[in-house]
């Protein structure tokens, strides 16, 4: 078992309207307030999605830019850049968002149903985005929607080599409507592929997203692994109950961390563990390079 906990805090995602869910972060001020409070409860990383004027997803790489230096300036958090933006957004502007150098960027290993909609991640743009970072020096957080993007990833790492900072980190995104549900058993599922296809020391986190977020906490910590919540994947405490706001959710999950005796990491001991420099200095990166994945084709 890990020692600590990674807990990540994905504050607002792309798909709810602030007419909807008032308590959810859309402007700068508001995700920097929502990011402080959730670091102070036990978040070391911040998954951002962002919003113009009119609290509407954007990719436009002004607010971007915006939103990532007023977060470093305001926390220590490390800054994770959705690449996954909206269903809606072209393909190219999500991979322009690297040009905000953040520490760290999502990204998904397939395309994937979302609901009525279609989240699109062809090979194409999963190599463009892998190998971007690896140019730029962002760590990626790998998503994955269901069982075979792990495939997928044994695929990538094998074609074009490891990330930066040589460090693989997995996120399980379970209970879409149209990904892989989220059970104990779905997620014991990829765990062992975690352990048999991936390289040596692969970490892994997972969200449980709407009512699977509290199932999919449990089973993630008691099988090692680390855990991100948020208003982006979670809008119902308990039955019948809003989510108040982020930190909320994240005291939660530090609270079952804690219970599971590996507390949250600080966001210094989430850089170690992810591959990513010390806040303000030089890179711990390593020279990307070919590993043996087991037999991926
Ligand atoms: N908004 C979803 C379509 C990510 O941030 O990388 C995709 C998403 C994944 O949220
Ligand atoms: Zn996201």
């Amino acid at each position: 078992m890990p020692a600590g906990t990674l807990i990540t805090v994905a504050p607002t995602g792309a798909e709810t309207a602030k007419a909807d869910v008032p308590a959810l972060p859309v402007s700068v001020e508001e995700i920097v307030a929502a990011a402080r409070s959730c670091e102070a409860v036990g978040a070391s990383v911040v998954h951002l999605h962002v919003r113009d004027g009119q609290a509407r997803p954007t990719l436009d790489l002004g607010h971007v830019g915006e939103l990532v230096a007023a977060v470093r300036e305001a926390t220590a958090l490390v800054v994770q850049l959705s690449s996954g933006g909206a269903v809606t957004d072209p393909l190219p502007e999500r991979v322009a968002v690297l040009e905000a150098a953040p520490d760290a960027a999502s990204l998904t290993l397939g395309t994937v149903n979302f609901g009525d909609d279609v989240f699109s991640n062809p090979w194409g743009l999963i190599v463009e985005l892998h190998t971007q970072m690896q140019a730029r020096g962002i760590v990626p957080e790998y998503e994955v929607f269901d069982l075979g993007q792990l495939a997928t990833l044994a695929r990538l790492l094998d074609r074009h080599g490891l990330p930066h900072g040589g460090h693989v980190h997995v996120d399980l995104v379970m209970g879409v409507p149209g990904g892989m549900p989220g059970t104990t058993a779905a997620l014991a599922a990829c765990v062992a592929e975690v352990r048999s296809t991936l390289p040596a020391g692969t970490t892994f986190a997972a969200t449980g997203v709407g009512r699977t977020s509290l199932p999919v906490m449990l089973a993630a910590l008691s099988a090692g692994g680390h855990l991100r919540v948020g208003m982006e994947d979670t809008l119902t405490y308990a039955p019948g109950e809003p989510v108040r706001d982020n930190t909320q959710l994240v005291a939660r999950a530090a609270g079952l961390a804690q219970i599971a005796q590996r507390p949250p990491l600080t966001p210094d001991q989430a850089r170690t563990l992810l591959g990513i420099a010390p806040a303000g200095g030089a890179g711990t990166g390593t020279t990307p390079s070919p590993t043996d994945t087991g037999g991926a084709p």
